[in-house]
């Protein structure tokens, strides 16, 4: 997969994709990233890219022309990119458009700054608006982060293949169970004897359950949408409240 990131901070984005993961997929090939610096698509001398608002009011505004430019230029190597705005007004980034934009070949992640962009940016050059939650940041660099890291885990080859085979099906849509790893016992505090078992469906069936009950006790907006089998909804029933999950 390829993707071009427009922004006026394309030093932000040098550390997070060397690190991990991320860094191993960019040094394997499995995806592209460039960086595309706004500024340098400026048309005057001082290479300006904002302005004040049409009608007044507070700050300023990102220019048309510059994203303009920078966006055709990115289209006349790749006509079919697609190219998405971030910004608190667009879809709810999910676990879903992770899953579709994966399927996509390029990517533009346009980062604004300020108090936004030309709205005719977006309706001449604008694919879609994702936006990563309920809050503002002071640009969208954080948000195209967060984009290109869910979405690169899930290309062929980023993880370890049997781990996208779990995510697909069973556990899809419900909170992870809890994890443990040595010692078995810590301050006084136990690891679940089941877990120490070696009997697997009995382990299973614990992870199912435990999964299932933070699930409806944190997020029951998550429960509702869930496909559960009949299993699972004994397993529900036959839940009693825990104090660990408050
Ligand atoms: N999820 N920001 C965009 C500039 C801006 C201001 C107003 C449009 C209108 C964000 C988010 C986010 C901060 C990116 C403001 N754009 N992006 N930026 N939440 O907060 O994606």
């Amino acid at each position: 997969m390829k993707v071009d990131i427009l922004t006026l901070f394309p030093n932000m984005f040098s550390s997070p994709f060397q690190e991990s993961i991320l860094g191993k997929a960019i040094e394997k090939g499995l995806i592209q990233i460039r960086t595309i610096n706004i500024r340098d698509y400026a048309l005057d001398k001082h290479q300006v890219v904002d302005d004040t608002p049409y009608g007044g009011g507070q700050g300023m505004v990102m220019k048309v022309e510059p994203i303009a430019r920078a966006i055709e230029w990115v289209k006349s190597q790749a006509p079919s990119a697609w190219t998405i705005h971030l910004t608190p007004q667009g879809n709810p980034f999910n676990q879903k458009m992770a899953q579709n934009l994966s399927n996509r070949p390029h990517l533009i992640l346009l980062c604004g700054r300020y108090e936004g962009i030309d709205e005719r940016v977006r309706e001449l050059f604008v694919d879609e608006e994702v936006s990563i939650g309920d809050y503002v940041l002071t640009g969208g660099e954080l948000a195209a982060m967060v984009l290109i890291d869910a979405i690169s885990r899930l290309l062929p080859g980023v993880l370890g293949s049997d781990r996208s085979a779990e995510e697909d099906s069973f556990f899809q849509s419900l909170l992870e169970y809890p994890q443990y790893t040595r010692p078995s016992s810590f301050r006084g505090v136990e690891v679940p004897e089941v877990l120490l078992s070696g009997n697997h469906s009995a382990i299973e069936r614990w992870r199912r359950k435990e999964a299932l009950r933070r699930t409806s006790k944190r997020r029951p907006d998550l429960l509702a949408n869930a496909q559960l089998s009949s299993e699972d909804k004994k397993l529900l029933e036959e839940m009693l409240p825990k104090k660990s999950d408050g």
